[in-house]
């Protein structure tokens, strides 16, 4: 995703169940700070995510905060943890937002 102007924008993250479950999932996540850091540059969010049988994936929904300064590209970390009914690892294990510099 691209940066923006100042302000506030939510990026998401799509997490996947990979293969068939008829059982309910739930896992924690947290961000972390890879390169940005919270709060100036998004706000850190917390919490437990529950995905029904029926379903295959959940989203995580993160607010960046914009600028106007050059600077290198910004990555927040995501961490997938205390997972029930499934293993984390693969595509659903810890991933990235890079929010891309988009000033010059
Ligand atoms: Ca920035
Ligand atoms: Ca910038």
């Amino acid at each position: 995703m691209t940066e923006g102007v100042p302000g506030t924008k939510s990026v998401t993250l799509k997490v996947q169940l990979v293969g068939p479950t008829n059982r309910t999932v739930t896992f924690a996540y947290s961000t972390f700070d890879a390169i940005a850091v919270a709060p100036t540059d998004y706000a850190s969010a917390a919490g437990t995510i529950t995905i029904p049988a029926v379903a295959t994936t959940a989203s995580i929904v993160i607010a960046i905060n914009g600028d106007s300064a050059n600077e290198p590209d910004e990555v927040i970390g995501v961490s997938v943890h205390n997972a029930t009914n499934a293993t984390v690892g693969g595509f659903y294990g810890p991933g990235s937002i890079t929010i891309v510099n988009d000033d010059s």
